[in-house]
């Protein structure tokens, strides 16, 4: 496979931006070799630089359910395009958009919509401290949120790949407002609550978690966590960025029968535009500018491109509830190929190939994985037309534009792989 015109941008884009890409796991560090450079994406397949073609299970980091190019939401890009990029001022549309959301996952009953899932998870810690009156944030280690500054605490995706543990710019007194807690542990959770109650304003989780990989919460860790916030004052924080409309249209919350006070939302909801939103309980959300005193304010938010994508993506979706099973059965399907000693672990069509023999249930598990074994299974599959995440710690990503060709030389590349 040529990569000559990938090498030569990539040696280009080193001049110009660090690292060469503008968000870190992009540039392969952790697996090695070149990262394409996308010229084009169409349904489930990527083009790059030289022209190669990949089947990807990327899909953006999550947005692209429906695959690329999906021809509604081209053309309700283009619509809104025609009639202004941005106008700093509401729209009807916006109106739509939240109410769809809302119609959709079950906790929100109001929601204010931000550009990036970072914005959002940032806005939705300081609504629940604004709320709360308190300062302690509740994390899990291996679980990302966003580059906000108090949840870089023992980060995943990115911030795990790299294995920057402790990030440089991160002020003490930021890191020192979040408890990081092992994923999955109901006792380390209760002892936090026993020891500083009082002063967490909210727990955040990915309730499904996307950024060490492919992570499930155990039967009872997301109701212990619901029962421990609604004891001790604190607001659960659903940061449902990857899992929201991806597992179902309510998200992981409506899998689990969980409602949390506030849910973030991204990718998705934007059609593969730069949208993201939280919202939640009406009577915390009331707090946020200028309805109450915790402010939050963007000039492109709900912008109307990223707004009209999104309400085309939402509608197909609510429309066609079918999807989620095709998707389920395509995942289940490419997880079966895994090679042996791998543990496969999935949700929907979220799923991670972990190189290790046990099962993954925190970051612990996670880090113990074999990365240089992964770097070699992602080569193979990129050689052979399947683009994964170039990142052990990452998530893949189904499309229902993955048709059964598609899955099926997926499969043989998997089953090719001799480790
Ligand atoms: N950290 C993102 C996925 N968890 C990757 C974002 C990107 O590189 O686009």
């Amino acid at each position: 496979m040529r990569t000559d015109n990938s090498e030569r941008l990539y040696a280009r884009a080193q001049q110009v931006t660090p690292g060469g890409v503008n968000s870190p796991v992009r540039a392969f560090r952790s697996v090695g070799g070149t990262p394409r450079f996308i010229r084009s994406g169409s349904g489930c397949r990527l083009t790059d630089a030289d022209g190669n073609e990949y089947i990807d299970y990327i899909c953006s980091w999550g947005p692209l359910i429906l695959g690329h190019c999906f021809p509604p939401v081209v053309e309700a890009v283009r619509e809104a395009l025609e009639n202004g990029s941005s106008f700093g001022a509401p729209t009807e549309r916006e109106i739509e958009l939240a109410e769809r959301i809302i119609a959709a996952v079950p906790s929100i009953e109001m929601v204010r919509l931000v550009n990036s899932g970072t914005e959002a998870t940032m806005s939705a810690l300081r609504l629940a401290r604004g709320f709360t009156g308190r300062t302690l944030t509740v994390k899990f280690e291996g679980c990302y949120h966003g580059h906000v500054d108090s949840l870089l605490v023992k980060a995943g995706s990115g911030v795990a790949t790299l294995g920057i543990s402790g990030t440089a710019g991160v002020p003490e007194q930021y890191a020192r407002t979040t408890i990081a807690l092992p994923f999955n542990s109901v006792a380390a959770l209760e002892a936090a609550f026993q020891r500083h109650g009082d002063q967490i304003a909210s727990v955040i989780v990915e309730p499904v978690v996307g950024n060490m990989g492919c992570v499930l919460p155990e039967p009872g860790f997301l109701e212990a966590m619901r029962g421990l916030c609604t004891r001790h004052g604190a607001l659960l924080i659903f940061d449902e960025v990857m899992t929201g409309f991806r597992l179902s249209l309510g998200g992981a919350q409506q899998l689990y029968g969980i409602r949390p006070d506030l849910t973030t939302l991204g990718k998705i909801i934007g059609g593969g535009l730069p949208i993201a939103a939280y919202g939640g309980r009406a009577d915390v959300m009331r707090h946020v500018a200028p309805a109450g005193n915790v402010y939050q304010a963007g000039t492109l938010s709900g912008n109307p491109c990223a707004v009209a994508a999104g309400i085309a993506m939402l509608r197909h979706l609510a429309e066609h509830p079918e999807v989620y099973a095709q998707l389920d059965a395509a995942a289940a399907e490419i997880c079966a190929a895994a090679p042996e000693g791998v543990t496969v672990q999935r949700m929907g069509s979220m799923f991670t190939f972990f190189f290790t023999t046990k099962p993954v249930k925190n970051w612990e598990d996670a880090a113990a994985c074999d990365t240089q074994k992964y770097a070699a299974f992602f080569h193979h599959l990129l050689e052979n037309g399947v683009y994964f995440p170039p990142s052990q710690f990452e998530a893949a990503f189904l499309s229902a534009a993955h048709g059964a060709g598609a899955i099926a030389r997926t499969v043989a590349a998997i089953r090719s792989f001799r480790g």
